[in-house]
């Protein structure tokens, strides 16, 4: 297995916005990040991921770019990028910029061409059609409810948007648009930025006789065979690869709906030179339910072992992993994957220790690391998320209860990951001093940074002792993996070794006490080097949430 810096990096993602307010505007920006760098340095991070910081109208937040080589001004400007970009080299911090290359905004210069004629020159940048029958060319559905068609008034025709309607998607079919992208990129790597996340960079290579889905009602089906994984997907990554990553020291991560064990390895595959990692999301739907993810079903732990097992396989010679369990367009990991009142603290430092004992490369998620919870507003007015209020309208329209949606949205929303992170406990979580553009959760007076920086036993503390753990010990970053118990449905216990040294990880993902003894674990011949929960246990037993890493003799 080739080692390189990417894969024993630990990655820490930023969603500016929330994260920290430096002007009084409400609104996170870059100035914010620099005055946080040696905070991030002190946690052992060594890349940090940036969602997308470029010039946009924020119709989703920055994941609709109107011009892919400025830096929008409400973070500061491209002074404020210098900066950041210097003071994290300095620091020995790599930075891996978020890449929406799928679509752009509609107000980029490219599309407000295209839509003025069908003979425009950029006309083909994007993907027009005639109505049929005076309806959308076919019947596919954005990921925020509706139509993924939008007619355009002014040539009366179609154009398609898989997100909303102010985020056409490119036509990669046109070698022109390719070679646009291909220049975005270079202007990056020319700037000396150390990586790309690509945003559904699955949904690239579309399906040119846009046929009708035939599973309207099976969403995931349809991403997946009809969306995302076209038949030039390869085609192109090998050739952005070819022709510009290949010539920089850079990590890559593509994102991706309809990624699966199926064909999740091409995309990675050392072999093929496209990219070096992928995010999939088979334990991140792993709550979803037949009718999606507002239709939400309890997480079974035998199937969310069964994902990392089978995905730590299917890499482990050819390719490499991203570890992560939350994001921005997730609920909060504690409030999902673990126990966010009673145990809050040992659910939280259980999920680090899972984290960061698995192989592959880590993403820790802004405000997990002091275990940030899932919020509930009170009115739908509060929420901001694109997604949310597109389903919510959705549910409005087809009569639904509302007071039981609300509930629905309070577990799902995207938002959950996107309040402002809280740093102390005075006004607004010490995130801004103005009005926030998302409303700060009201646990901050409880959890928030500085708290946890006092408290040598809290969850922050608790990270930078994983961190470190994993840093000294590089087989927690490759070695072997085995899980021990697929089939039990309160704990996850592993092992991880090498040649040399052999480890063994128990986790009670239960609010109860569990037994090992009919494990064989051979506990007698290990030895507990680090836990979550402070007081001895004398006993053979783990208590609820506890999380044990034992070595071998
Ligand atoms: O958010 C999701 C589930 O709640 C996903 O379906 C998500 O829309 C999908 O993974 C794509 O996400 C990415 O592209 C979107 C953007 O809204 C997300 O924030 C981004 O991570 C469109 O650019």
């Amino acid at each position: 297995m080739k080692k390189t810096w990417w894969k024993e990096g630990v990655v820490y993602q930023i969603y500016p916005r929330s994260f920290k307010d430096s002007t009084g505007n409400g609104i996170g920006d870059i100035y914010g990040i620099i005055d946080k760098l040696d905070y991030i340095k002190s946690l052992g991070i060594d890349i940090i991921w940036l969602c997308p910081i470029y010039e946009s109208p924020n119709d989703d937040n920055g994941y609709d770019i109107s011009d892919y080589k400025a830096i929008s001004e409400d973070f500061g400007g491209s002074e404020a990028f210098d900066k950041l970009l210097d003071g994290m080299h300095k620091r020995g911090l790599k930075l891996v910029m978020d890449l929406v290359l799928n679509h752009s905004s509609d107000e980029h210069d490219w599309f407000k061409e295209s839509r003025k004629s069908k003979d425009n020159p950029y006309r083909d940048y994007y993907f027009w059609k005639p109505s049929k029958n005076d309806n959308p060319p076919n019947n596919w559905v954005s990921f925020f409810s509706g139509s993924a068609w939008k007619r355009d008034a002014i040539t009366d025709e179609y154009f398609l948007h898989l997100f909303t309607k102010k985020q056409p998607d490119l036509n990669w079919e046109n070698p022109k648009v390719r070679k646009e992208i291909h220049n975005i990129v270079e202007y990056w790597c020319k700037k000396g930025v150390d990586g790309f996340r690509m945003d559904v960079i699955s949904l690239i290579s579309k399906n040119l006789d846009f046929p009708d889905s035939p599973y309207p009602d099976d969403y995931g089906k349809t991403i997946k065979n009809y969306y995302a994984n076209g038949s030039k997907i390869h085609q192109y990554l090998h050739q952005l690869n070819r022709e510009v990553l290949s010539r920089y020291d850079i990590m890559t991560v593509g994102e991706g709906p309809g990624i699966d064990l199926d064909n999740g390895l091409d995309y990675v595959n050392e072999d093929r030179n496209e990219l070096n990692m992928i995010f999939h999301f088979d334990h991140m739907f792993i709550d979803n339910g037949p009718g999606g993810k507002y239709d939400p079903i309890d997480v079974s732990l035998p199937k969310f072992k069964k994902v990392f097992s089978d995905w730590d396989k299917k890499l482990k010679d050819k390719g490499w992993g991203s570890i992560f369990l939350g994001n921005h367009d997730f609920s909060r990991m504690v409030s999902r994957f673990g126990n966010d009142s009673t145990y809050h603290t040992e659910s939280a430092k259980l999920l680090a220790m899972l984290l960061l004992t698995l192989r592959g490369t880590v993403y820790i998620y802004q405000g997990d690391e002091i275990g940030m919870t899932n919020v509930a507003y009170p009115k739908i007015e509060d929420y901001n998320d694109v997604e949310t209020l597109g389903s919510w309208n959705e549910a409005l329209a087809k009569g639904e209860d509302m007071t039981e949606f609300l509930k629905l949205v309070h577990r799902q929303s995207r938002d959950n990951a996107r309040t402002p992170v809280q740093w102390n406990s005075t006004k607004n979580g010490g995130f801004s001093l103005g009005n926030p553009w998302l409303k700060v959760n009201e646990n901050y007076s409880s959890i928030n940074v500085e708290a946890q920086e006092n408290d040598k036993n809290s969850i922050l503390n608790f990270y930078r002792k994983m961190i470190a753990f994993r840093k000294a010990n590089k087989v927690m970053v490759y070695g072997d993996y085995e899980c021990i118990n697929p089939e039990d449905t309160n704990l996850f216990i592993y092992k991880r070794s090498n040649e040399k040294e052999s480890y063994l990880i128990i986790l009670n993902f239960s609010n109860t006490i569990q037994t090992v003894d009919h494990l064989n674990l051979d506990i007698e011949h290990s030895k507990l080097v680090i836990s979550n929960i402070e007081t001895l246990n004398p006993k053979n037993e783990l208590r609820p949430w506890e999380a044990q890493l034992r070595q071998y003799n």
